[in-house]
């Protein structure tokens, strides 16, 4: 008895002091790698890859029936699987961190997991633990290393609902049982979080329970006792850190201070070679420009074949990411939302001192670029990742008024950018934070 009160009594005072109410600066500290970073790389690698076929929404709404679905084990290889070559094309898109699929809605695990027989290492000619090999190649390239966990898990034979029209049992006819699926779960984060220790936690479908169903505040609570620094997304029943919007790219800044875009290259997840709908490089880019501008993140999807290899479309776009984000870094890293559409008809961004404008130029000028309506003073302008100073003039500006008058700024055709030219402005006072960013 005093040996298990000599374990427990630590453990519960990590608790209390991991859980104790944060103060806005203390959570702003936790969430800064995670503003900083505002490019992540998402990886749905699971065996819905061998048949290209939806990623367990296939089985569940019946295009295809669990066994066929499943027979997919048998053709998941990981042949040409190479956690390094994967590491560092993420880090060569600019992306600061990844967040890949531990376990998707159809329950197989790509890794060992104790709690159930259904992982690749038990089930698939892979024969091993996949996560552990890429989570050692990204955080020797210094990315931060997140983890997607379904909440919901439509195989496990205590978990409630199972097909669209199928269920095993109503949770509420049934809580022992509910409580065994809980058990199950909670064993597999015990499992990650101990083994993997992920700086982000991304959970999903949560959508099928409500908060006291999942004990969402349990386990945010257990999360931070093992990690008091990891982040959570959204999707844990009000128990996250960070927004997600939900119908793309926002026209708006959301009101949280801390979102993220999670968004696919084609219009799927997984890999599905029938998909041929990709964005190109230069939608990609100004969907990113969109959403650094307005203070997130973009988490931008890849889906892996059955063998471990990158389809060369995403690639491509990865790598044409890669150049961009390379000559802009200085534009996109560690910066905040910038000024209004008002005041210029783009996205920008700003320096953390504010004292630095970032005017991104995402389609032709003809003319001049104009900024209406911004009070500080303009020391310099020059070519973000070239350098050339560019000349600028204010006009409108009577002497008497206080309007700030335009300011147009000239951008010769030959610095522009294949994709997105960014120019910056030095100030001479911080911009104002009018607009709560
Ligand atoms: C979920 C999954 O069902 C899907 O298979 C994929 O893994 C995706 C990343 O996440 O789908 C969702 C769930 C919620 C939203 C969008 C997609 N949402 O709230 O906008």
């Amino acid at each position: 008895m005093k040996k298990i009160k000599s374990l427990i009594l630590p453990l519960l005072l990590v608790s209390l002091v991991a859980n104790a109410q944060e103060t806005p600066e203390q959570k702003a500290a936790r969430m800064q790698w995670f503003s900083d970073a505002k490019l992540g790389i998402f990886i749905h690698y699971g065996i819905y890859a061998v048949n290209g076929i939806g990623e367990s929404w296939s089985f569940h709404n019946g295009q295809i029936s669990y066994e066929n679905y499943m027979k997919q084990l048998n053709g998941f290889t990981a042949k040409k699987y190479d956690p390094v070559a994967w590491a560092d094309l993420i880090a060569e898109s600019g992306a600061k961190y990844t967040v890949i699929t531990s376990k998707h809605h159809d329950g197989v695990a790509l890794y060992d997991t104790k709690m159930s027989d259904l992982n690749v290492v038990k089930k698939t000619p892979a024969k091993r633990d996949l996560l552990t090999p890429f989570y050692k190649a990204i955080r020797e390239k210094g990315l931060k290393a997140g983890l997607y966990f379904s909440l919901l898990d439509w195989s496990q034979p205590d978990y409630p609902n199972f097909l669209k029209n199928k269920i095993r049992y109503e949770y509420k006819n049934d809580t022992l049982r509910w409580n065994k699926y809980l058990t199950f779960m909670n064993g597999q984060l015990d499992e990650i979080a101990t083994r993997f220790n992920p700086d982000l936690w991304w959970f999903d479908g949560d959508w099928e329970f409500g908060p006291e169903q999942w004990k969402a505040k349990q386990i945010r609570e257990k999360l931070l006792t093992y990690n008091p620094n990891t982040i959570i997304n959204s999707r844990l029943q009000g128990y996250g850190d960070y927004d997600t919007p939900e119908n793309g790219v926002p026209i708006y800044r959301p009101k949280s201070p801390w979102w993220e875009l999670c968004m696919t290259m084609n219009d799927s997840w997984g890999y599905q070679p029938t998909d041929k709908n990709y964005k190109t490089p230069n939608q990609v880019i100004r969907i990113f420009a969109d959403c650094i501008g307005l203070g997130g993140n973009l988490l931008l999807d890849i889906g892996p074949k059955a063998d471990g290899t990158i389809p060369e479309e995403q690639v491509a776009i990865l790598k044409e990411l890669g150049r961009w984000t390379t000559k802009h870094s200085e534009a996109i890293y560690g910066t905040v939302a910038g000024i209004p559409r008002e005041w210029y008809a783009g996205p920008s961004t700003l320096s953390k001192d504010r004292k630095k404008l970032y005017l991104f130029i995402d389609s032709k000028p003809i003319g001049q670029l104009v900024v209406k309506g911004m009070p500080n003073k303009v020391v310099s302008a020059w070519v973000v990742g070239k350098g050339n100073p560019l000349n600028f003039n204010v006009m409108m500006k009577p002497w008497w008024s206080s309007n700030p008058g335009l300011l147009y700024i000239d951008v010769p055709e030959d610095l522009l950018d294949e994709q997105v030219t960014v120019i910056c402005l030095s100030l001479e006072t911080p911009v104002q934070e009018l607009f709560g960013n």
